[in-house]
């Protein structure tokens, strides 16, 4: 088995995160997208859709998806457990899950990829070019920006994004706040819920994962 990774880029990060809190370590390899290591024959060959993460299996068989892969050392390893116990808590896991990817990740990557000059003609990630349209910059700070209030008003009730236990949802919220910054979108001083949450998960050594 093997991992395709960049240390840099936030959804390997998430993967790297899951498997530190798994305690799961194994072989990664760097696929540096800054110097566009994603489009060589060598990486194309195993992962067609050019992006990563993406896992090789040892049959040689590949898996890509950050959740994807989450799920599945999820089922190869379930302790210690990341997508809830209880049907409620995988149910609100899968809720916060697709909360921060589409209204959080998304819009930060939206403004992101339709700002920065290294990504003219790649404002999507994967094997097809897409125009930047510049108009989304800042419809995706906005959308980024609510994304930080609506998760201050859900930390102000609940320890982690759903309820007491850590989970993945909170992987991927923490590396969505931490992208955030890439588009200097960030805490403000109001958000002091999403502060304390955010400097729990920052002292976690999956953080440094
Ligand atoms: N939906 C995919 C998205 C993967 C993705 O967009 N990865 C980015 C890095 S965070 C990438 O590979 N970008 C390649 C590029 O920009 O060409 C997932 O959740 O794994």
């Amino acid at each position: 088995m093997k991992l395709y990774d960049f240390e840099l880029a936030p959804n390997p990060r998430r993967v790297r995160m899951f498997l530190a809190e798994k305690g799961i370590t194994l072989p990664m390899v760097q696929v540096n997208l800054r110097h566009g290591e994603q489009f060589g024959e060598d990486f194309k060959r195993d992962n067609p859709a050019m992006l990563v993460p993406a896992l090789v299996l040892d049959d040689g068989s590949l898996l890509t998806e950050t959740m994807a892969i989450c799920r599945y050392f999820e089922a190869l390893q379930p302790q210690p457990p990341l997508f809830g116990t209880t049907p409620r808590e995988q149910a609100d896991v899968e809720m916060w899950s697709r909360r921060a990817e589409l209204e959080g990740f998304l819009a930060v990557a939206e403004a992101l990829r339709n700002s920065v000059e290294r990504f003219k003609d790649r404002a999507l990630p994967g094997p097809r070019n897409y125009a930047q349209i510049p108009a989304l910059v800042e419809r995706g700070k906005s959308r980024a920006r609510a994304f930080l209030d609506d998760l201050e008003a859900r930390l102000a009730t609940h320890a982690c994004v759903t309820g007491d236990a850590f989970t993945v949802a909170d992987i991927t919220a923490f590396v969505t706040v931490e992208f955030a910054g890439w588009v200097d979108v960030k805490p403000a001083a109001h958000h002091t819920a999403l502060q304390r949450w955010h400097a729990a998960i920052a002292a976690r050594p999956s953080a440094k994962a």
